[in-house]
């Protein structure tokens, strides 16, 4: 996907503040430096979306408008990493309020890109997270992010192991920013939720 545009619109620090101007959203989710920030900008093509050595870094709800060469507007929305530890308890209830409010309010939310980072096979804060959200009806797509760390052999028994973890009909998808393994593929799953 060729993209043409892309601009930083807003940090929402309430549901208020979210745009709301008929222009599809997707938001990308997971726990702190599972690699959200990483695969937006390597789907956009462009660094645009602060990546962090510190997690759990990213409070407000940042929104970036792109069009793409078709001259399809939408919006890649990262969400606060869930479960970070080493913020308050009270904090974090805050922060996965905040996301659930996001998820359960946002009209124009088309889909969630879930990650889960290929070595670890999912933590409780994620089938948590993906519980809390599951109700909402928007579609949830499962990545598994850092597809470059592991070898051939690591690779294929993770993604066997995620696929019975979060009891998925298939495969996950697997991704790498640093390679851009799999970055074709997420781009013909988001032109779908997005009905591009
Ligand atoms: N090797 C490798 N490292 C990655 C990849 N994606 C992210 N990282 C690294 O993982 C750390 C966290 O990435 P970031 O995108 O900020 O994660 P976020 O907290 O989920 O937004 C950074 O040091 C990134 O450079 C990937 O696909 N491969
Ligand atoms: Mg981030």
């Amino acid at each position: 996907m060729q993209i043409s545009t892309v601009n930083f619109m807003l940090g929402a620090t309430s549901i208020k503040q979210v745009p709301s101007d008929g222009i599809p959203q997707l938001a990308f989710l997971g726990r702190s430096n599972a690699g959200k920030s990483s695969l937006m900008n390597a789907l956009l093509g462009k660094t645009i979306v602060k990546t962090s050595g510190t997690p759990g870094k990213t409070r407000e709800i940042n929104f970036f408008l792109a069009e793409n060469s078709l001259g399809n507007a939408f919006y890649f929305v990262d969400l606060p990493g869930v479960g970070y530890a080493k913020v308050s308890i009270t904090m974090r209830d805050d922060m996965a309020e905040r996301i659930k409010n996001y998820v359960e309010k946002a009209r124009d939310l088309k889909g969630v890109v879930y990650l889960v980072d290929i070595r670890h096979g999912g933590h409780k804060i994620d089938f948590e997270t993906i519980n809390g959200i599951k109700n909402s009806g928007i579609p949830i797509l499962l990545i598994a992010s850092k597809a470059d760390k592991l070898n051939q052999g690591e690779f294929i028994a993770a993604k066997k192991k995620l696929k019975e973890n979060f009891g998925l009909p298939e495969l996950p998808l697997a991704t790498s920013a640093k390679t851009k393994k799999g970055i074709p593929e997420l781009w013909e799953e988001i032109n779908e939720l997005l009905c591009f």
